[in-house]
């Protein structure tokens, strides 16, 4: 498992000690069990127990691994999250624009698609590699509803109604962060934030906003539900959260 947590991890901001990340973390799993996780195999058991141990330490809130997840982990802030397909998902961009929209699943997927690959990886040190991405850039969506001058950044929220997240205009219009329909070569499903979710492909993993319900343009960043909690708002892979050099493995 040491391969995966790599010396030096970051571990928890000291903020979040001692408040009910454990409780999360539990409910979390019993949400995780009902998505039909049975056994992991003992490295994957492993390397869950020693975060596990260290979940008041290392809160962004491991909940249990995926299957056939190659690696993934579970996150979810929330206990419970509704689910939304086609016929009940959408997205909003409004705030400091001229044109508020909202898209339907089937509106996104009419637009140019782009796709990346690149390595994921989590602030706690684990890490997915050659991750196919694929989506609308949000560039194109901000484009369209045409972001006022006043505007200075971007600030994401969730249909599980508890995360947030946030970019400087500059960040969301770069052309690696998309608001994401599929990865790894399938549509999003729900465990991974589905039927979309935000991929911010420089930044570590907890930028990309699952369950993507809403863009708002800000005058100024409105830090995110982790950045709340003592992580860098701008967390570009291997320049932030206390790291100074890309994650080996
Ligand atoms: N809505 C929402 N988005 C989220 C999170 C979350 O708890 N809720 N966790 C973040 C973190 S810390 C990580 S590492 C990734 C995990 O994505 P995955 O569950 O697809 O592996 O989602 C990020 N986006
Ligand atoms: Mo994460």
């Amino acid at each position: 498992m040491n391969e995966d947590v790599p010396e030096g991890v970051k571990e928890g901001p000291p903020a979040e000690r001692g408040t009910p990340v454990g409780r999360r973390v539990f409910l979390g799993t019993l949400a995780l069990g009902a998505l039909g996780v049975v056994a992991a195999p003992p490295l994957q058991r492993g390397l869950e127990g020693f975060l596990g141990s260290a979940a008041d330490k290392d809160p962004t809130g491991l909940t249990g691994l995926l299957p056939n997840g190659g690696g993934f982990r579970y996150y979810s802030v929330a206990s419970s999250v509704p689910r939304k397909n086609a016929d009940t998902y959408r997205l909003t961009v409004d705030g400091l624009v001229d044109r508020p929209t909202t898209y339907t699943l089937a509106d996104l997927e009419a637009l140019p698609q782009t796709r990346l690959v690149r390595d994921v990886q989590c602030v706690t040190g684990w890490r997915v590699p050659d991750t196919p991405f694929e989506g609308v850039r949000l560039s194109r969506l901000l484009d369209a509803a045409g972001v006022r001058p006043t505007a200075k950044a971007v600030r994401f929220t969730c249909f599980d109604g508890t995360y947030t997240e946030s970019l400087t205009l500059a960040q969301a219009r770069r052309a690696d962060v998309l608001v994401a329909l599929r990865m790894q070569d399938k549509d999003l499903g729900h465990a991974h934030g589905g039927p979309v979710r935000l991929y911010v492909a420089p930044m570590y993993f907890y930028k990309s906003a699952k369950w993507l319900s809403g863009i708002t343009l800000t005058d100024e960043v409105r830090p995110g539900y982790w950045e709340k909690r003592g992580y860098d708002i701008d967390a570009w892979v291997g320049r932030s959260n206390g790291r100074d050099d890309e994650p080996t493995s």
